[in-house]
């Protein structure tokens, strides 16, 4: 199986005699032999010489900051260093909130309000810790290579000003975008919040996670380590422990699952080089390149690779996280058990749910109960085997990116019963029950587009658009404008060989159903004129059926999401992939009325004489 970015060169060895388009879009060039990639060009560890299972799983719960009672909290960013790799090895430069890899986490309890400053003041403002593309949106104004903007993943109903709005950065110097030429002011303008960040925590227990957003450096600032857990209680959730229903804390155990590769000195590595150019674009002009998918081999679990955990023989409540740029994971387990899975981004499901394969795109978590009862002195290994890219690219390396962390069943069990998940469980007890997905005939659906376009320099450039529009860029005016109060249907249709992640900020929404369609998005505008549906929808997977923030969307389908926009102001939707969001696989969108100065601001920006605004095709 041949990569996009392999295409890309191979694209450009083919000569410009053949339409790119048609290429582009040629699905036997799946059968091309493989190519080695080209992308690592500066020395690694090999790692299959890095010792698997050395070190035992941190338990990002230990220590987390206590505002189940509501309250503030200072979250400072430092620059440390980090034992990710064995013990023996070289410690790792990470920039983490108060000081650690992943991140300190925060509990907060639902309906309690929780107030976040963020302090970046003790970062050097001068040098990013990895290399910045100055060739995607957000860097190509004179945006300095620094700079910050912290997002609550999964965060419902929150004040737009304390959502992380890309544009919304601040330096460590407190420099914001107001400070830059206000003919580079981005398509709307937002401030940066110069205060709080207000999490008023208006939903169910779940497991959120905050991370930076900075506009065209998200990726590079969430493997930095700008990650942390932000576990959410309520009492719906009590009572199930209270009753013995779920296991409590210590049985809970959250696995956050982050792909990285390094340097020989310790260093994180990520690819800074440029795919070739394709005939007819500009040369790259030199300085390091984003790619179109970033996989490391290197498995890392709560900070550390390739842990192991230590457990009873008894059940565990395992939460997955994966903080991962691009890849998505397959989860099994070497014993053959299934996952009983409780719940996902935003809470739980009516009743458990049994699977033996978990798929998990970048930013799903899944809530997860495994039983280790009858494998008492027994090692497991949770294992993976997505491709990549996800669900057709290459077979994942079973020595490396094939393996994620080890449970060994060596401790002695407790006299505390376990009494968790008897037959017939209700999961929410205390609250109503999931409502059915029924669309009211009249519901506004908006068709929307994942598109696969190239930038200027003939590099892989994923978008979002409409289908009748086609490919919109980050600067292109609004077009998801949904009324305050307004339920909708989103009909996602991905006209790209991969499936997507998408992350729609704000609200939580539940996926309607999934469905093929026949018909190609123009390769040039992205339009994709009344595509055919095939078949009949399909309901999503009963894992994936309750409260979502994310959801993965598969090639050649349209994924229909309803959801209900409750506060006025500026989001974004995304995909998750954090090198297709940084490139520019994002769109602002608004809930309530446009504010007046929006399209003046559009306007101007769209006639700038930019060369970086002029996408090609
Ligand atoms: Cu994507």
């Amino acid at each position: 199986m041949i990569s996009r970015r392999q295409f890309l060169k191979l694209g450009g060895a083919l000569g410009a005699g053949l339409a790119l388009s048609q290429l582009w879009f040629d699905r036997t060039l799946a059968q091309a032999p493989t190519i080695l990639d080209p992308l690592y060009t500066r020395p690694i560890i090999n790692p299959l010489a890095i010792p698997k299972y050395q070190a035992p799983l941190p338990d990002p719960l230990a220590g987390a900051i206590n505002l189940t009672g509501g309250g503030s909290t200072t979250i400072t960013l430092q620059a440390r260093s980090a034992q990710v790799l064995p013990p023996g090895y070289p410690s790792t430069p990470i920039w983490g909130y108060n000081g650690t890899y992943p991140g300190q986490s925060i509990i907060a309890s639902s309906r309690r309000e929780v107030r976040v400053r963020y302090d970046y003041t003790s970062i050097n403002s001068s040098a990013h810790l990895l290399p910045v593309d100055g060739h995607v949106h957000g860097t190509m104004m004179g945006e300095p290579p620094v700079r910050f903007v912290a997002h609550l993943h999964g965060a419902r109903n929150i004040n737009p000003l304390s959502d992380g709005y890309p544009d919304a950065w601040v330096t460590p110097d407190g420099k914001t975008i107001a400070d830059m030429d206000p003919t580079h002011v981005p398509s709307i303008y937002t401030p940066a919040n110069p205060g709080d960040f207000v999490y008023p925590n208006d939903q169910e227990a779940a497991l959120l996670w905050y991370h930076d957003h900075a506009l065209g450096i998200t990726r590079l600032n969430v493997y930095a380590g700008m990650a942390a857990l932000y576990v959410l209680r309520d009492a719906n959730e009590q009572w199930l422990i209270d009753n013995g229903r779920i296991p409590a804390y210590p049985y809970e155990v959250p696995v956050v699952i982050q792909d990285r590769m390094f340097f020989a000195d310790g260093g994180l590595a990520i690819p800074d080089q440029p795919a070739p150019s394709l005939p007819g674009f500009a040369p790259w002009p030199g300085g390091p390149s984003i790619v179109p998918e970033f996989f490391g081999e290197v498995i890392v679990v709560n900070g550390v690779s390739w842990p192991f955990l230590e457990v009873e023989p008894r059940k565990y409540r395992v939460r997955f996280l994966n903080g991962s740029d691009s890849r998505f994971y397959e989860l099994f387990l070497s014993s053959g058990q299934p996952f009983t899975v409780l719940g996902m981004e935003g809470g739980f499901l009516n009743a458990p749910v049994e699977v033996t394969r978990l798929v998990l795109g970048p930013a799903e978590r899944f809530d997860c109960i495994i039983d280790f009862a009858p494998y008492a002195g027994q090692t497991i290994t949770l294992r993976n085997r997505a491709r990549s890219p996800f669900p057709q690219g290459a077979t994942v390396n079973p020595r490396t990116a094939g393996e994620i962390m080890q449970f060994r069943v060596t401790r002695p069990r407790s006299l505390t019963p376990d009494t968790s998940l008897p037959p017939g469980t209700n999961l929410r007890p205390q609250l109503d029950p999931l409502p059915v997905v029924a669309p009211v005939p009249g519901t506004p659906r908006r068709q929307l587009l994942l598109f696969e376009g190239i930038d200027e320099f003939g590099r892989l450039k994923p978008m979002l658009g409409t289908i009748a529009r086609g490919k919109l860029d980050w600067f292109a005016p609004i077009t998801e404008n949904p009324a305050v109060g307004a339920t909708e249907i989103w009909e996602i249709y991905n006209a790209t060989p991969d499936a997507h992640p998408i992350h729609i900020h704000e609200v939580l929404f539940r996926i309607v159903n999934r469905q093929r369609f026949r018909g190609a998005a123009d390769p040039i505008t992205g339009v994709l004129p009344a595509p055919a549906l095939i078949g009949q929808p399909r309901a999503p997977a009963a894992y994936e059926a309750g409260w979502k923030d994310t959801a993965i969307m598969y090639p050649g389908e349209v994924t229909r999401v309803m959801m209900t926009f409750n506060t006025p102001g500026l989001f974004v939707w995304h995909c998750h992939i954090l090198s297709h969001e940084d490139h520019e696989m994002m769109r602002p969108y608004h809930i309530g009325p446009l504010p007046a100065s929006a399209g003046r601001v559009q306007r101007s920006r769209n006639t700038g004489a930019s060369p970086f605004l002029c996408d090609l095709l």
